[in-house]
């Protein structure tokens, strides 16, 4: 019953420590959110449109579903601008892949021009 409880006060911790950083986020454009450091070969920055979004949640989803993708080094999905920066292998993905990724999510996602 007390390792329950440990396990349950920490996972409230790691949810309010998330929201706060994703809060921190929003305050402080400066600040990277969801940044992994994947190497890859040919990085290329796309930055796309992104329609539909409404929360911090969408954006949580569109991050973590670019995140799963190997050929994605970085995301950075603004809600305010309603862009995604992607930094990708170019060789081995192409922005049709990207934008069907986000679609996949259930957000709309086009060139941005
Ligand atoms: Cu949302």
């Amino acid at each position: 019953m007390k390792a329950l409880t440990a396990v349950v006060f920490r996972l409230i911790a790691i949810v309010a420590l998330t929201s706060l950083i994703a809060c921190s986020n929003d305050a402080n454009p400066e600040t990277k959110p969801e940044e992994r450091f994947v190497e890859i070969k040919n990085p290329t920055t796309l930055t796309l449109k992104v329609e539909g979004m409404t929360c911090n949640g969408c954006v949580n989803t569109i991050e973590s579903a670019l995140a799963k993708l190997d050929a994605v080094a970085e995301s950075e999905v603004s809600l305010k601008r309603n862009e995604a920066a992607i930094v990708y292998d170019s060789e081995a993905m192409t922005e049709a892949e990207l934008i069907k990724t986000i679609a996949d999510a259930g957000y709309q996602a086009s060139l941005s021009e």
